[in-house]
């Protein structure tokens, strides 16, 4: 049995890797660099400076910092105007029914989101109240890949490691769940995500989750 589930945001609960992806591709445009569908695929759950450095790749231009500031922020306008409108209905099918009976089970919950808008999305969607920790994006030195995210949620929940399960949409964050050493699930398609443990479409596999968590 394990004793919490640490769950990613964007892409998981949140039905907004849609609108990350709206924001960067007006960026890219506007900087006139080549950006497709799988490039986005490496942003996910990437900072959103990584994710810029990953954008401007597909350009021989060099940028300064301060340009760089500059689109950076200009992304984060799009993005923020974009979840302005977002409601409960912009919650992934199986989110609630899943959290609902893990709670009942007493698991613990968290969020380990590498969006510094994790707090507004889960306000606008009115799940907030749901999780025992949010983690701080703002807080964490390293990014996914790297673990500390997930361990830092493992150890505000007062959870080892190796008792929480993960579920992510990235890449990244798959990588980031097996190096804190937790069960990854993988949230879409694995012929992608293949470092995940388990992959699953979408969270209405919820009886599947439940009973890896609970064990039965
Ligand atoms: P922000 P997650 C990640 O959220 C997104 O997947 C990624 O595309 C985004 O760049 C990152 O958050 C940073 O977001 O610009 O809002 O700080 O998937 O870890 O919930
Ligand atoms: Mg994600």
């Amino acid at each position: 049995r394990y004793e919490a589930v640490i769950f990613d945001l964007d892409g998981v609960i949140a039905d907004t890797a849609k609108f990350h992806y709206e924001a960067w591709k007006k960026i890219a445009e506007e900087l006139g660099i080549y950006f497709d569908e799988k490039i986005n695929e490496s942003l996910k759950g990437v900072s959103r400076m990584e994710s810029l450095e990953i954008l401007l790749k597909q350009s021989e231009k060099e940028y300064s910092q301060e340009q760089k500031n500059y689109f950076a922020s200009k992304k984060n306008d799009y993005f923020k105007s974009m979840i302005q409108k977002i409601t409960p209905g912009d919650i992934l099918p199986g989110s609630i029914e899943l959290i609902k009976i893990l709670k009942r089970y007493n698991v613990k919950l968290a969020v380990a989101s590498a969006s510094r808008n994790a707090n507004t999305v889960l306000e606008n969607l009115g799940i907030k109240s749901e999780f025992d920790y949010i983690v701080d994006a703002a807080k964490i030195v390293n990014v996914k890949p790297d673990p500390e995210i997930f361990l830092a949620a493992a150890e505000n929940l007062g959870v080892e490691p190796k008792k929480c399960v993960g579920i992510e949409d990235s890449v990244a964050g798959i990588e980031a769940i097996k190096r804190a050493g937790m069960f990854a699930i993988g949230i879409g398609d694995p012929t992608i995500l293949k470092k995940a443990d388990m992959v699953l479409e979408d969270l209405r596999y919820t009886q599947k989750i439940v009973k890896l968590v609970i064990g039965e």
